[in-house]
């Protein structure tokens, strides 16, 4: 266990980083200067190559309740505009990061700790979880990509009645929109995230690494296109190492053993 920051701590395993914000006073709500730690710790990860499954989750009964709204009081617009920029900066690394993500949403995940979520590639959630953008209420909207990830992720009218009504949302409601993918209790959470982890991380690494990239781009692609971007990834998996590994130690009946080439 490493602590990286006041509000981070990393837990390393074989090919998997695990980093949990620790801010548990404040159910995690993201300050600028945390979220600043943020993007510097995953600018590093991106070209970890020891690491290929990332998962963050919170301490407690918070994920990330959000923006520290404590941190809005008084700002001047420019500041405010600031903060944002950061914000988009950093969310995008997280939705771009080559390793495959995953969100375990331990409990509060609203505003920017809902839209962190959105930014992984798999959300878990534990039983307790509450999700939701509760931005309407203070007077202001989502700016962490809420209009935008949810809208593609859940459906128009999902997202709009969430915007503008600010309410929480269950894990179950987000499982039945394909949004979270597991729910389990909250002492197991972590356990079934690094399980699930472990298991991606098994998997030939070229493969997931590829089939992130084409899903991630698969909406705003025409169909066509994707179909052929899909086609020459596949071509090139093919002449891999590990896909000839794969091939014959199912007709061996043994297990694989991927090398990343
Ligand atoms: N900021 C600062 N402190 C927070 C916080 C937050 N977002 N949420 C909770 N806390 C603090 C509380 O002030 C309290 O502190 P003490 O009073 O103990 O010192 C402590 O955490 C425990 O909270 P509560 O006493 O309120 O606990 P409850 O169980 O009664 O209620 C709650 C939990 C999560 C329902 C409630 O705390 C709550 O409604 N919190 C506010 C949630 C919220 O509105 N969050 C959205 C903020 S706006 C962008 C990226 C991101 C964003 C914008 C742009 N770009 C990329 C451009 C994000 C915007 C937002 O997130």
């Amino acid at each position: 266990m490493t602590r990286i920051h006041d509000h981070l701590v990393e837990e390393r395993r074989d090919q998997l980083a695990v980093l949990r914000i620790d801010r548990e006073a404040a159910l995690g709500a993201l300050s600028g200067d945390l979220v600043r730690a943020l993007g510097e710790y995953l600018d590093v990860l991106r070209t970890d190559e020891r690491v290929r499954v990332f998962v963050l989750t919170g301490t407690g009964k918070g994920f990330i309740a959000g923006a520290d709204i404590s941190e809005y009081h008084g700002v001047t617009a420019e500041e405010f505009a600031d903060y944002q920029q950061l914000s988009r900066r950093v969310f995008g690394a997280l939705e771009s990061l080559p390793q495959l993500t995953i969100a375990a949403v331990n409990g509060y995940a609203l505003g920017g700790g809902f839209e962190i979520a959105l930014c992984c590639d798999l959300i878990l959630a534990a039983d307790r979880a509450r999700f939701g953008l509760p931005e309407v209420k203070l007077g202001l909207l989502p700016g962490g990509g809420g209009t935008q990830r949810l809208t593609r992720d859940a459906g128009v009218r999902f997202a709009t009645e969430a915007v503008v009504t600010g309410r929480f949302l269950g894990p179950e409601e987000l499982q039945q929109r394909g949004v979270v993918s597991a729910i389990h209790p909250a002492a197991d959470l972590l356990d079934k995230a690094i399980e699930l982890a472990e298991d991606i991380a098994a998997k030939p690494p070229l493969a997931v690494a590829a089939a992130k990239q084409l899903i991630r781009s698969a909406v705003g692609t025409p169909l066509q296109e994707g179909l052929t971007a899909e086609h020459q990834v596949l071509f090139d998996l093919f002449a891999t190492a590990d896909a000839a590994e794969g091939i014959s130690a199912f007709l061996d009946k043994r297990q694989p053993r991927f090398v990343g080439r």
